[in-house]
């Protein structure tokens, strides 16, 4: 698929650290060991209600992600998904009485403009699940050739992943059962349904129903793929297993990532799938999860029409710690776009306080788990003892200081 137009990113002066993120599998923060390749999956869109302030939050954590890795002197090869055919888009497509792939498309479209003006490093691989079918149906095949999976005895021609075959299930999550069960009923899972073999099997590809679209599945039956060997499948094809991050929203803990991994690991035989599972916190509007299913959404490209500068819904966001819960209001915007003329107007004088300590405080805050308040306020002190005007001064200050957000932050200023 089309991916979207890179921003120009500034190198800055010498290498940055070492990157630690926080892991889900082993519930602590630990150091990324890339290669000189860095290798990261990023669970994409469903394209039927883009793209809201959460999924925004989302995506810029991982664009933090991308550019401390860069920053360190790597090279990094960077994934994400389209889930461009799956019951919630097919059920809004019927709901509004649409074609679900122009909904698909025109969705997929408006996340590509928003991603472009929030200034979103793009994916080397930006793949779609439709385009992704053949490939999902060869290792389904290879998963019912091995006896790791089976179809349903009713007809339907559905087909799940039998998980009492699956050594590693439940090592991504950590999750007791009945905490499993709960959140596979909740997202999308059938733990009631009839003849399989486990309740928290997972279904790899549904057999053809009237009025669905259907696509040549495993031994020829008709279908469409699950969705959590969507993102196993992509994954592989592209930066193989055992890749450094795997990131999502923390909706995704369980099932999706738990299930994608143990996808990854059974067709291959090694593990892990991922050397660290990230995730971020949920944005939340008037108290609850921002989501498509409750429609309390803020878009980004309606804060866009009405002429706010997409560098402040960024900084809005990044205020906040990415493994926080935390809420979107008008305050955190207005607050941002203070910031964000402060910033514009001190990297405008002629000269400013010291940068290093800048461009190095920067850095470290951004490898330490993402830690994006801390690094702001370093540019806070840093635009205040500028603007005072008094103490020690550089004239490469400004220029420094303004590459840095750009190049770590995101954070656009001018023309530096
Ligand atoms: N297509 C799947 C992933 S393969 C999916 O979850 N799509 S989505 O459109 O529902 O979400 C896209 C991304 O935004 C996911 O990583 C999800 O975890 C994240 N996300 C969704 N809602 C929020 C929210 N309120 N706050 C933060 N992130 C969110
Ligand atoms: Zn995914």
């Amino acid at each position: 698929m089309l991916s979207w137009p890179a921003p120009l990113l500034p190198t800055l002066p010498g290498t940055g650290p070492v990157l630690k993120v926080h892991d889900t599998a082993r519930g602590e923060v630990v150091a990324t060991n890339p290669d000189r390749t860095a290798r990261m999956y990023v669970c994409g869109i469903t394209p039927y209600d883009a793209t809201h302030l959460g999924h925004a939050a989302t995506y810029l954590a991982f664009d933090l992600v991308n550019r401390v890795w860069r920053d360190a002197g790597h090279a990094v090869h960077y994934v994400q998904n389209v889930t461009d055919i799956d019951d919630p888009l097919l059920e809004r497509a019927d709901r509004d009485n649409e074609d679900w792939i122009v909904l698909a498309m025109r969705e997929t479209a408006l996340f590509r403009e928003d991603m472009t003006a929030l200034r979103v490093l793009p994916p080397e691989d930006y793949v779609g699940a439709v385009e992704a079918i053949p490939r999902i149906v060869g290792y389904i095949e290879t998963l019912l050739d091995e006896g790791l999976a089976y179809v349903l005895d009713d007809g339907t021609g559905d087909v799940y992943h039998d998980i009492s075959r699956a050594p590693g299930f439940g090592s991504e999550s950590r999750y007791d059962e009945a905490t499993m069960l709960g959140f596979f009923a909740e997202r999308g899972g059938d733990p009631e349904r009839p003849g399989k073999r486990q309740p928290l099997d997972p279904m790899l590809w549904r057999g053809e129903r009237e009025g669905e679209p259907s696509w040549p599945g495993p031994r020829g039956a008709k279908g469409r793929p699950g969705w959590h060997i969507e993102c196993a499948a992509i994954a592989l094809d592209t930066i193989g297993m055992g890749f450094d991050v795997q990131g999502g929203g923390s909706d995704l803990v369980f099932p999706h990532h738990e299930y994608s991994a143990v996808h990854g690991e059974a067709l291959t035989g090694t593990k892990p799938f991922a050397q660290a599972y990230v995730h971020a916190a949920m944005i939340g509007l008037d108290g609850e999860k921002m989501s498509k299913s409750r429609g309390n959404l803020v878009f980004v490209s309606k804060l866009r029409g009405e002429g706010v500068d997409p560098m402040a819904i960024r900084l809005a966001l990044l205020s906040g710690h990415y493994r926080t819960d935390r809420a979107w209001t008008p305050d955190l915007l207005r607050e941002a776009q203070q910031r964000l003329g402060t910033w514009r107007r001190a990297v405008a004088q002629d000269s400013g306080a010291p940068a290093g300590p800048v461009l190095h405080g920067v850095r470290e805050r951004l490898a330490d788990d993402l830690d994006s308040p801390g690094a702001i306020a370093l540019v806070d002190a840093w635009a205040a003892a500028t603007l005072s005007g008094e103490g020690e001064r550089e004239e490469q200050a400004p220029a420094v200081v303004c590459d840095t957000v750009d190049a770590l932050l995101g954070v656009a200023l001018q023309d530096c």
